[in-house]
Parts: structure tokens; C-alpha cells; sequence
């Protein structure tokens, strides 16, 4: 205050908000090569060869299947990259990104 001495501020309560998650999917297609969708998974959503190899027959299978869960922005970054590449290549892979509950 204004006298001599010191003042004590306490905080009682920090504000923390954890971010929103996404889970980014990836899609089947007929054309796609099972090479390069195990590529993709490992240099984008750093899988091993293993598990990029076990998501990719998920996806060939089932349709669908996850890659991985980011906040906003890196997921955003992640399907932009996937589809960047894909496109240079003439695959037509597809990637979304969803909101996780
Ligand atoms: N279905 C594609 C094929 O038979 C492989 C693939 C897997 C494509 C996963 C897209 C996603 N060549």
C-alpha cells in the first residue's frame, strides 16, 4: 500500500482452458497407392512403418480411419500438407478434420 512495508497479492484461481481437439481422418480411394498413403502417415503424422502400414489396410477395409488428434491448427496444417501432396502427385486421397466432443 502506501506505507512501509510490502504487499501480498495472491492469485487464487488460474484461468486454464484446455484447446478444443480434432481428429484428422483419412479417406479411402481406388487409386491411391498403399505406398504412399504409408508415407504420408509416417513423415506427417509420425507413425512407424508398422503402425502407418496397420492405419492404411484400416482405411483400405473400413473407409475410414484416424491419424492422429491436434488442436486446430496443427491438424488444419496436417490435412493442408496431406493434400498438398497428394495433389502434386495426382493422387486423389483425401484428409478431413473433425471436432472431437
Ligand atoms: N484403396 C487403395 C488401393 O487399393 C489404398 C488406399 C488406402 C487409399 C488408404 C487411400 C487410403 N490402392
Amino acid at each position: 500500500g502506501d506505507g512501509i512495508g510490502v504487499d501480498i497479492v495472491t492469485q487464487t484461481r488460474i484461468k486454464t482452458k484446455k484447446p478444443s481437439l480434432y481428429r484428422v481422418l483419412l479417406l479411402n480411394d481406388d487409386y491411391t497407392p498403399m505406398e504412399f498413403v504409408v508415407y504420408i502417415l509416417e513423415r506427417y503424422f509420425n507413425r512407424s512403418r508398422e503402425q502407418a502400414t496397420r492405419i492404411m489396410l484400416h482405411v483400405h477395409q473400413k473407409g475410414v480411419g484416424l491419424c492422429g488428434v491436434y488442436t486446430y491448427e496443427v491438424a488444419e496444417t496436417k490435412v493442408a500438407q496431406v493434400l498438398d501432396l497428394a495433389k502434386r502427385h495426382e493422387h486423389p486421397l483425401q484428409c478431413v478434420m473433425e471436432k472431437e466432443d
